[in-house]
């Protein structure tokens, strides 16, 4: 954050979200619990403060929207009370009700608004090749705005910056080989315009849920995350997946699958990028605590910065 928040009055109402609640959000399904997490203190003490309602700008750049729609899967809490109690959504280009040139201009009032003091969630990476003309967001007065634009013009002025998906946070499937649009993920498009606003990564193709909710909320109410190398909180991208895989007995006794339906057995064989990623998902579980990929298919990776192409292919083996 660049300064303390200091919100009008009406923002400053407690949310309603309680204790427990919060700490099922940080930390998963209680299959999935993570004690460390439980107890973190900053966590705690962040409760004991209560939330506040903060501005937030979402913006979409090249991506598949899946980052918002995994936001939406949020169960607890709902995405209803993260809209609402939780942060105050000023603009969101799929669930934003406002259209046209009348929801761009709100964009820059809200930003104006709110200087240094609102976040800006960037989702999908950046595209700078033909002056960022291959992904226009809208138009105020038949001046068309580029999301390239957007970012410059927002970004500096924003209290912090969470890049929300693999694809903001380092490029991604839209900076894969082939690539003709000069998508970039939003670090490196800061370095390179020199914006200094502060970062969160929260990779994943798309994020879980929590990881998007309790980095917005830990960053609202404790401050920015420790992050790791990559820009990333450590809370839930701080342990190897391989290393707490319920696999890895079969891995070091090399009881291997041979195929994708094999119900046992370690995946590497099969693809498994595991040992080259850092994710929560082996305790957090997907699709709210029923599964996770290694259940069904492999680990592809698609938390780190080389995703896709460092990871492909991904159902063949990496060594
Ligand atoms: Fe990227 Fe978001 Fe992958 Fe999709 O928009 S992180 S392509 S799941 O959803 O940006
Ligand atoms: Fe490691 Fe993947 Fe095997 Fe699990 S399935 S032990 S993550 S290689
Ligand atoms: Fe991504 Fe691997 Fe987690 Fe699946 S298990 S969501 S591929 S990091």
């Amino acid at each position: 954050m660049k300064d303390k928040q200091a919100l009008p009055e009406a923002q400053l109402k407690p949310t309603g979200i309680s204790r427990r609640n919060f700490l099922k959000t940080l930390t998963g399904t209680a299959a999935g619990i993570g004690i460390s997490q439980v107890f973190n203190p900053a966590l705690i003490q962040a409760l004991e403060k209560g939330l506040e309602r903060h501005p937030v700008i979402w913006l979409q750049g090249q991506g598949c929207t899946g980052c918002s729609v995994s936001l939406l899967n949020s169960v607890d809490p709902t995405i209803a009370d993260i809209l609402l109690k939780v942060i105050s959504l000023q603009f969101h280009p799929t669930v934003g009700v406002t259209e046209g040139e009348n929801a761009m201009k709100h964009v820059y009032e809200v930003a104006e608004e709110y200087k240094g003091r609102f976040s800006l969630v960037i989702e999908g990476a950046i595209p700078v090749a033909e002056n960022g003309k291959y992904c226009i967001l809208g138009e105020i007065d038949h001046r068309e705005i580029t999301m390239m634009d957007l970012v410059q013009e927002t970004a500096p002025i924003a209290g912090s910056v969470l890049a929300v998906g693999t694809c903001a946070a380092y490029g991604g499937i839209p900076a894969a080989k082939g690539n003709v649009t000069g998508a970039t993920g939003v670090m490196n498009f800061f370095k390179k315009n020199n914006i200094t606003t502060p970062v969160v990564n929260i990779p994943g193709c798309p994020p879980h849920p929590d990881w998007i909710v309790g980095s917005i909320v830990h960053l609202l109410n404790v401050g920015i995350p420790e992050l790791d190398y990559d820009g990333r909180p450590t809370l839930f991208f701080g342990e190897n997946i391989h290393d707490n895989c319920p696999r890895l007995d079969d891995y070091d006794e090399a009881v291997m699958a041979a195929t994708l339906s094999d119900p046992l057995g370690c995946r590497m064989d099969v693809g498994c990028k595991g040992p080259d990623t850092y994710a929560d998902c082996y305790k957090r579980k997907w699709n709210s605590g029923l599964n996770w990929c290694v259940d069904n298919s492999v680990c592809i990776g698609c938390v780190e910065p080389g995703f896709p192409d460092a990871m492909s292919p991904f159902y063949e083996p990496a060594y």
